[in-house]
């Protein structure tokens, strides 16, 4: 390609959530998902917000393909409802026909339109009728359950989607849901055993999926299957210091890898977290707190096609004499520069150079994987009427894609695809409405133009000049 421009091939995209976008919760037999049952629990999402409405893209989808192509968008990244397509879980218990027939219909507009779908299978709405029966991800039953579902779903429509993730942002997942409570299924298990449990048996789900795509449905659909990590960059507070460097990487073992080691390195946990293990199992002694046997580890070992990025946010990191508690993070310290831009959101800060750091992490670490990013983005609160001008979304989506073309560039990290968190400002988990994370405002009436999607044309149109690195 030509110095200074993204190559032609590259994929532009922007991404959705099924709970977050949807709405029609109970409509035309989708069965409850552990967020419907979340948010309709009183004092769980800011605001009582629920996602029963959202952009209401069950109805308007239609509407949304045409906001992608207005942009020029050749992709889009967004999840399939489990609940819509198995109302409660199981492919024994029914097929809803009508969910089927959505999402037909979804993936066939966006083919009319020119637009390629690329599919999430599972982000994070759980069917709730698994949590009761099983408790969710903490029973290794999962593992053939999800098995079951997605099966259904490569079998319905692999034969148009032929790009797969697996699970969006599993740490998430587990720690949240099963750690904190803070999101569904709202469990607070500070002994740390569910969360372990929900990722070792998440890891088993993606690997078994992986393999059945590749004996089962490789040859005919000829598709790529991946999973979506999070990553934050951890920049070590004086890269000269030995001691602040090792921090920093125990946080990009602990915090970061405890998905993409297994699956892009060796079958297993990254040896500072195998060290947790070790104490979570001193711990508790009467529990079960299982390993990976040889087996699992070479089914989990390279089982993905590529490797989903959700990038948003560094911190600084520096050794800490005396820990600060229990908690796994409590033996360093992590800071944020007071000089970067924090967005609405408490987390998100604005650091472009780390996404270019994080593409080189990857590249090294976890063998050179094609990459495909697959959510960075931007917030802003809830103003009404909201803000358009959206100078600050400007900045952090420009100077971020700078980054990820000087990776391209000069570190020659394989990066195929840029994806927009989000379309259009969405159900923000148990924040609601209250975070805005889209290109275009979804939530109060009629679109209003605002500034990001023009700049994010330009951005591929291939129109600056690469400035030196
Ligand atoms: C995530 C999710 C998204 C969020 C987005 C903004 O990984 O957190 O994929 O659903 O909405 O990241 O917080």
């Amino acid at each position: 390609f030509l110095p200074g421009s993204f190559p032609d091939s590259f994929i532009w995209s922007t991404s959705t959530s099924a709970y977050q976008i949807e709405g029609a919760w109970n409509v035309d037999s989708k069965g409850e998902s552990i967020w419907d049952r979340f948010s309709h629990t009183p004092g769980k999402v800011d605001c009582g917000d629920t996602g029963d409405v959202a952009c209401d893209s069950y109805n308007k989808y239609r509407e949304d393909v045409q906001l992608m192509k207005a942009m020029g968008l050749k992709y889009y990244r967004f999840s399939l409802s489990w609940t819509r397509i198995l109302p409660d879980g199981t492919v024994a218990g029914g097929v809803n026909q009508d969910g089927v027939d959505y999402y037909n219909n979804v993936i066939n507009e966006l083919i009319a339109n020119d637009i390629t779908p690329m599919v999430t299978l599972y982000h994070w709405d759980l069917p709730q009728a698994l949590q009761d029966r099983y408790g969710g991800w903490v029973n290794e039953t999962m593992v053939q359950l999800y098995h079951d579902y997605v099966s259904f779903a490569f079998k319905s429509f692999g034969d148009r989607v032929k790009l797969w993730l697996t699970f969006n942002d599993s740490k998430i997942v587990c720690n949240n849901g099963y750690l904190t409570g803070q999101h569904a299924p709202g469990i607070q298990d500070r002994s740390q055993l569910s969360s372990y449990l929900c990722g070792h048996n998440i890891l088993k789900a993606h690997a078994k999926a992986w393999h059945t795509y590749n004996t089962t449905f490789r040859a005919s659909q000829d598709g790529k299957v991946g999973i979506t990590v999070s990553l934050d960059w951890a920049e070590p507070r004086d890269p000269d210091l030995p001691a602040d460097v090792a921090a920093a990487d125990y946080y990009m073992q602990v915090s970061n890898s405890q998905f993409a080691h297994p699956i892009y390195v060796n079958g297993d946990y990254p040896p500072d977290f195998k060290i947790l293990v070790q104490k979570l199992k001193q711990a508790l002694p009467d529990k079960n707190v299982p390993d990976f046997s040889d087996e699992e580890k070479a089914s989990i070992r390279g089982s993905s096609d590529f490797f989903g990025l959700n990038h948003y946010t560094s911190c600084i990191v520096g050794h800490r004499d005396t820990p600060a508690g229990k908690g796994p993070l409590d033996n360093i310290n992590i800071t944020r520069s007071p000089e970067w831009r924090r967005a609405a959101t408490d987390w998100l800060y604005a650091v472009p150079w780390g996404m270019r750091r994080v593409l080189k992490y990857i590249k090294e670490t976890f063998g050179d994987p094609e990459v495909y990013i697959t959510e960075n983005g931007w917030s802003d609160g809830d103003v009404t009427p909201p803000v358009m001008e959206d100078t600050d979304r400007i900045c952090y989506y420009m100077t971020y894609i700078d980054e990820v073309l000087k990776a391209i560039m000069y570190d020659k990290v394989k990066v195929r695809a840029y994806t927009a968190w989000s379309i259009m400002d969405n159900m923000e988990w148990e924040t609601g409405y209250t975070q805005r994370f889209g290109m275009h405002c979804h939530l109060h009436g009629p679109e209003p133009a605002s500034g990001t999607q023009a700049v994010f044309k330009v951005l591929q149109g291939h129109h600056r000049q690469q400035r030196l690195p």
